[in-house]
């Protein structure tokens, strides 16, 4: 009975929003003419204050709508972002009272989908003003800025020794970029490498990641890198993470790339279990909230920041250590751009939030920043879209193959490489073409699908067909490179592990092209994680982890490698700046 009166109550909702929809009205309007009042959403208080997490108006949405289970058994759609893979998140991240309402998955896909309050307008953050008001000042022992796994490994490494920590986050939800982290998480020496026999070690880890970047990382980083990785991997699994499945990616010389069991997407598991490690220690994680500036004495030292709250105005937290994790910037266009001009226009990987401004906060007060035009493009990002195909898809097993029909590159050499060779073929795109082994070995493929990315056939004749290339040539390449598993010897690319030959039907092709994915520039950091200044010092009460630094990946990184940095150096910064807290 229960059910049955809330089903009528969104139906009738819907139809109502269905209408105002037309008419550009925000949601709070379209809620007064149901007669739902200011108070149903907002409590009855003399002066409405929102709190910039939007606790309570989150839970006046759950009162009467129910929460995302509930939600999500509404909707008969394909596409349900009621049970999607961002976890249990506020429904005001796409949901707005008096603002443009806009699905946070539309920021990068472009799903048919519109929602109630859609055509209203957008707010935006207000350019930061140094004559602003602070309206209070608040104290903690560490600041973290950015909710992405570095900065929330650092904040419950923080957490957990002892010390009091903010984590601000200028998105309105956690995860960061870390959150759309497909393949996997680089380890070497682990638990679960051992339990499948796989001879690694840290050497060889280190030797890989020097070589991937092109002997430009800084040596003592990678080997920080490398050293950290396995009780990275227990780290996780002490946390509640599953990442007992080992995959390959490119430039690995062995099976090191570390997911939940499948082969599911690694950076959502992670992101939701961080997410749900904050929440069980009750910890105190802002949304909404921006860093505008760190705040530094007269000696230089770094002793808080200030922040725009995105209701509760421009503010300071004064801090005895803060740590920067605030991700990269290859979702700013115009700064990739300026460093690298030949990527003008590229689509990218990344998520709306990877702009950079964190860099921009160390470099004003003086931080060294490494290799700033050190970009990497992701050689498979889905031709016409910013959705990126994991390097999972090429390590369990698919090739490469171009407009001609034919393999043109080893399908596991560098990104950098992959990259350069796509880009010279027709159209500048290429596909993967795989086979129904290949989809079953990897449970992310199946999203692929969902999206619509993928061209099948019976046959490899079929599958030409519906890509428009030669069948004859599709049909000799797939001859060619079962002929060559069997012999375990690619002698036409050189491809060092050939893990499955392409013998079940249907035969799958994902159209792909180069994107903007990561970048390797960014602050300098010492092997503790304290953010470098020009003069060579590190800079007093100041850490850094993940892609707002730089160095780790010099000219360019390794699948794989990104969510190792951030696990391994979110933990060191937030150990080191609790443990300097501890020593004041
Ligand atoms: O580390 C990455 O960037 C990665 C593994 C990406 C991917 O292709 O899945």
């Amino acid at each position: 009975m229960k059910r049955l009166i809330l089903f009528i109550f969104c139906c009738i909702m819907l139809t109502a929003f269905a209408s105002f929809a037309a008419e550009g009205k925000a949601l709070s309007d379209i809620h007064k003419a149901s007669d739902i009042t200011c108070a149903d959403c907002h409590g009855k208080m003399k002066k409405i204050t929102v709190d910039d997490n939007e606790v309570s108006v989150n839970s006046s949405c759950v009162s009467c709508h129910g929460g995302m289970e509930e939600m999500a058994k509404l909707s008969h759609e394909e596409i349900n972002p009621h049970a999607s893979h961002l976890g249990d998140i506020n429904c005001t991240t796409c949901h707005k009272g008096h603002e443009k309402s806009q699905p946070y998955c539309l920021k990068c896909h472009s799903f048919p989908m519109v929602i109630p309050g859609s055509d209203a307008p957008e707010k935006k953050w207000t350019e930061y003003d140094p004559k602003a008001k602070i309206t209070r000042t608040e104290t903690t022992d560490v600041v973290v800025i950015g909710a992405g796994a570095a900065g929330m490994t650092a904040a419950i490494n923080a957490f957990d020794a002892g010390v009091k920590v903010i984590v601000i986050e200028k998105m309105p939800l956690t995860g960061g970029n870390s959150m759309l982290a497909a393949g996997g998480m680089n380890a070497a020496e682990t638990v679960f490498q051992n339990k499948k026999g796989i001879d690694d070690s840290v050497q060889l880890m280190y030797e890989d990641t020097m070589k991937g970047g092109k002997y430009m990382n800084v040596p003592a980083l990678a080997e920080v890198l490398a050293k950290n990785s396995s009780s990275s991997i227990d780290w996780l699994t002490s946390v509640g993470a599953d990442m007992s499945d080992v995959g390959r990616m490119a430039g690995a010389s062995v099976y090191r790339t570390h997911r939940p069991t499948g082969g599911k997407v690694v950076g959502a598991h992670i992101a939701i279990v961080l997410r749900n490690n904050a929440k069980a220690r009750n910890m105190d994680v802002r949304l909404n909230t921006k860093a505008e500036k760190l705040i530094v004495d007269e000696a230089g030292n770094v002793t808080g920041i200030i922040v725009q709250g995105k209701h509760s105005g421009t503010y300071a937290i004064k801090a005895k250590a803060v740590v920067l994790a605030a991700g990269g910037f290859s979702a700013n266009a115009s700064r990739v751009a300026h460093y690298k001009p030949e990527f003008a226009g590229m689509t990218t990987s990344n998520q709306p939030g990877a702009q950079g401004e964190g860099m921009v906060l160390g470099a004003k007060i003086g931080a060294e920043m490494w290799g700033m035009d050190q970009i990497q493009i992701h050689p498979t990002v889905a031709a016409g879209s910013r959705i990126l195909i994991t390097e999972a898809v090429r390590g369990n097993g698919a090739i490469l193959v171009n407009y001609e029909g034919k393999r043109f590159v080893n399908e596991l050499t560098t990104r950098d490489k992959a990259s350069a060779a796509i880009l010279a073929q027709t159209n500048k795109s290429a596909f993967l073409v795989f086979d129904d082994n290949v989809r079953k070995s990897l449970k992310q493929i199946d999203g692929y699908f969902h999206l619509d990315l993928v061209k099948t056939g019976n046959t490899p004749a079929e599958l030409a067909k519906a890509m428009g290339v030669p069948a004859d040539a599709l049909e000799a390449t797939i001859k060619t490179y079962n002929d060559a598993v069997s012999a375990k010897s690619d002698k036409e690319f050189g491809r060092p592990d050939l893990p499955r030959d392409f013998k079940t039907a249907p035969y799958i092709a994902i159209e792909v092209r180069p994107g903007i994915h990561y970048t390797m520039g960014g602050l300098l950091i010492n092997t503790d994680a304290q953010v470098m200044s020009i003069d060579g010092t590190p800079i007093g009460n100041l850490y850094a982890a993940g892609e707002v630094t730089g160095g780790v990946h010099g000219g360019n990184r390794l699948g794989g490698n990104s969510i190792s940095e951030t696990i391994t150096f979110g933990r060191i910064a937030g150990t080191n700046a609790a443990n300097l807290v501890k020593s004041k």
